[in-house]
C-alpha cells in the first residue's frame, strides 16, 4: 500500500472503544511490512461516533489501475477510500455511501470483467425485505465510489449476507465470485445456498459524466400494453445509466399532458403505468398520444399509443 515492495496488513476492531471515545467507535490498524516487521502500528484511526464500527470490513486491492494497492475501510454506513501511495495519511481520498445507499461490508471480488482494474462487492442482504442485494463496483481509473451494476435476491432470505472472491473457477480468465443466501430454504428451515457468479467481460462501468453517444442512444420506451387502451396502459422502457428521468406523454398537437419523474439507480427495464388523466389530474380525450422518455433535457424515441373510450 505504500509501494515499497513489502507486503502490508491492516486490521480492524469494529467493536472496540480503545479510543475511548464512543461506545463500539471501533479502530483501524494498518502495519507496513519489511525486514523487520514489529507490532507498532504505523496508522492508526479511530470511529469518531458512536455505534460507527470502524473496520466493520476492510477491502484491499488495487482498484484505480496503478499498480499500488488501496485499501477501504468500512464502517457502519460509509467506506473511506485511499489509494495506496507512498505517503499515507489518515485522510481518506473519497467516502463512498449515502443515506440512500448505506455500505458495510465491501469485499474485494478481483478483476471479474477482465479490464484489468480490480472491482469491488458489497452485500446489502436486508434491502427489500430481506430479499437482499449485491451492489458491484467497477474500479477504474476514474473511481467514484457509485455502484454501477445491482443483482437482486428474490426470496427473503438475505441474499448477499456473505461474499467472497472465488477466483478463476472456469478457466476463462475472469475472475469470478460465490454470493451466500443463508436463510433460503426448500423444504429444511434456513438450509440457506451460495450462488457462483462467473465473471462477465461485459459488465462496463457507468459513468455519470460519460454522455457519448453509444449510451444516449439506448434509452428506450419499449411500448405499452395494452395498446389501444382504455383503463390503463404499462409503458416499458430502458435505460442504460443511472439517473433521473422523464418519462413525458404528449397530445397530438405536442402538448405535455403528463410527465413522470422517474430515478433509476442501475441500468435496466422499467414500467410506468398511465391511466389516461392529465397533470391536473382530470381524465384526457379518446386519440393519440406521444410518449418519450426524457434524460438531461434531450427526449429519446417516442412512440405512439392510443386511448380509445
Ligand atoms: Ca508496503
Ligand atoms: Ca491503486
Ligand atoms: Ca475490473
Ligand atoms: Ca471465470
Amino acid at each position: 500500500m505504500n509501494n515499497d515492495g513489502y507486503d502490508d496488513f491492516v486490521v480492524g476492531a469494529p467493536l472496540t472503544n480503545l479510543g475511548g471515545n464512543y461506545y463500539s467507535e471501533g479502530y483501524f490498524r494498518l502495519y507496513f511490512g519489511g525486514t523487520e516487521p514489529d507490532t507498532i502500528a504505523d496508522i492508526e484511526m479511530y470511529g469518531d461516533q458512536e455505534g460507527m464500527e470502524l473496520g466493520a470490513s476492510i477491502c484491499a486491492g488495487d482498484f484505480n489501475g496503478d499498480s499500488i494497492d488501496d485499501f477501504i475501510l468500512c464502517s457502519m454506513g460509509n467506506g473511506f477510500v485511499y489509494w495506496g501511495k507512498e505517503n499515507i495519511n489518515t485522510e481518506p481520498d473519497l467516502i463512498i455511501g449515502d443515506s440512500d445507499n448505506l455500505i458495510a461490508y465491501l469485499y474485494p471480488a478481483g478483476d471479474i470483467n477482465g479490464d484489468g482494474y480490480d472491482d469491488i462487492l458489497s452485500g446489502l442482504p436486508s434491502l427489500n425485505w430481506n430479499n437482499g442485494a449485491v451492489d458491484i463496483y467497477l474500479g477504474s481509473k476514474n473511481f467514484d465510489g457509485i455502484y454501477d451494476h445491482r443483482i437482486h435476491g428474490e426470496w427473503a432470505s438475505y441474499f448477499g449476507w456473505r461474499i467472497s472472491a472465488a477466483g478463476d473457477v472456469n478457466g476463462d480468465g475472469l475472475d469470478d465470485f460465490l454470493i451466500g443466501e443463508p436463510h433460503y430454504f426448500l423444504g429444511i428451515q434456513n438450509q440457506g445456498r451460495v450462488y457462483l457468479f462467473s465473471g462477465d467481460s461485459t459488465l462496463v462501468r457507468i459513468d455519470d459524466s460519460d454522455n457519448d453517444s453509444n449510451v444516449s442512444q439506448s434509452f428506450q420506451i419499449i411500448g405499452n400494453y395494452p395498446n389501444p387502451f382504455n383503463d390503463t396502459t404499462t409503458i416499458q422502457y430502458s435505460v442504460t445509466t443511472r439517473g433521473i428521468f422523464y418519462i413525458n406523454i404528449y397530445n397530438i398537437s405536442g402538448q405535455l399532458v403528463f410527465q413522470k419523474k422517474k430515478v433509476h439507480n442501475a441500468p435496466g427495464k422499467y414500467t410506468m403505468t398511465w391511466n389516461g388523466i392529465d397533470g391536473c389530474g382530470n381524465g384526457v380525450s379518446s386519440g393519440i398520444y406521444l410518449v418519450t422518455i426524457a434524460y438531461e433535457a434531450n427526449q429519446y424515441n417516442p412512440i405512439k399509443i392510443m386511448l380509445l373510450k
